[in-house]
């Protein structure tokens, strides 16, 4: 079935982790064939080019230890109306990142458009932290924290009010997570399948039940936040904080195979590829054939 027409949103931005190059992210995947690879598998596909982002602002504000507050607060706000207003006309947002604070945006322009979001968060890390609890002080570990109404008030009043609930997250390939995370993890109640559960269950039994944990939630919309890094570096070195026994390239290609027949993905971004950090854009190519499966691709 190819009726999705799709907006491609480039997000260029750096600001919310240390190491350059991330923000070339966006061009790496274009390189990659990202539009010829999805043209045959949808019904429209619409590159509508990168937000653009303000990169003389402040590096710190005070009162925060957060890095870089006001550029990531500036961008997140321009990508949220961006994805806003391609949901509004009835487009699939697919976001290239940039890293992955800029899900902080996608998250509150898609929430303006669905009550009960469910959110599938595929990464080594569980980008939960707030100020408090950050080793960093790096936004790309607050995402999801902010997401659900928690960590500063710049970031958390981008949009309206908390955009996602705990109880629909889910989280795929944790293996690096911190104490605070930890806590937060279990007080909450979010969904997390380690790399403990992916190996001793199988990523099928992991898919099907994410699918189905998301499907008696009653969710509207699922997105899927895929960050490189839940990859084994292996597969995907090009990024900024690799963390050894990630999840397979195979494993990867079957879960989106997965996520596409459940035709319940209603938006995505990929993020955190750095072609600087890369071994001859291998990180974007393995980004744009996981794309490839979540649109439908097939093998025959
Ligand atoms: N949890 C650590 C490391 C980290 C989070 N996300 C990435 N790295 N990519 C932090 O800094 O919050
Ligand atoms: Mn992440
Ligand atoms: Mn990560």
């Amino acid at each position: 079935m190819k009726d999705k027409q799709i907006s491609i949103i480039g997000v260029p931005a750096d600001f919310g982790q240390s190491r350059r190059g991330v923000d070339m992210g966006p061009s790496a995947i274009r390189y990659a064939g990202v539009e010829d690879r999805l043209h045959e598998l949808v019904k429209e596909i619409r590159d509508e080019g990168d937000i653009p982002l303000e990169t003389e602002l402040p590096r710190h504000q005070s009162g925060t230890n957060l890095k870089n507050l006001p550029a990531v607060t500036d961008g997140n706000r321009k990508l949220a109306e961006k994805v806003s207003d391609s949901v509004k006309e009835g487009r699939f947002p697919l976001v290239l990142g940039g890293d992955h604070s800029i899900a902080i945006g996608t998250l509150a322009g898609l929430s303006e458009h669905y009550s009960n979001l469910g959110v599938i968060w595929y990464d080594a890390h569980t980008d939960l932290n707030t100020a408090e609890t950050s080793p960093s002080g790096n936004i790309h570990g607050m995402p999801l924290a902010v997401a659900m109404g928690l960590g500063h008030e710049d970031l958390t009043s981008i949009g309206n009010g908390p955009k996602v609930k705990p109880e629909n997250i889910v989280v795929i390939g944790a293996r690096s997570v911190d104490p605070g995370e930890r806590e937060l993890v279990k007080e909450k109640g979010i969904k997390v399948y380690t790399m403990h559960e992916i190996d001793r269950d199988g990523m099928t039994a992991v898919m099907e039940d994410a699918l189905r944990y998301l499907e008696s939630r009653g969710v509207d919309g699922i997105h899927l936040s895929l960050d490189l890094d839940g990859l084994d570096p292996l597969y995907t070195p090009g990024v900024g904080t690799p963390v050894q026994g990630g999840i397979s390239y195979r494993e990867s290609h079957l879960a989106m195979e997965m996520l596409h027949s459940s035709g319940k993905i209603t938006s995505a971004e990929f993020v955190e590829v750095n072609p600087i950090l890369d071994e001859r854009n291998k990180t974007a190519d393995v980004a744009v054939g996981l794309m490839g499966s979540l649109f439908g691709e097939t093998l025959i």
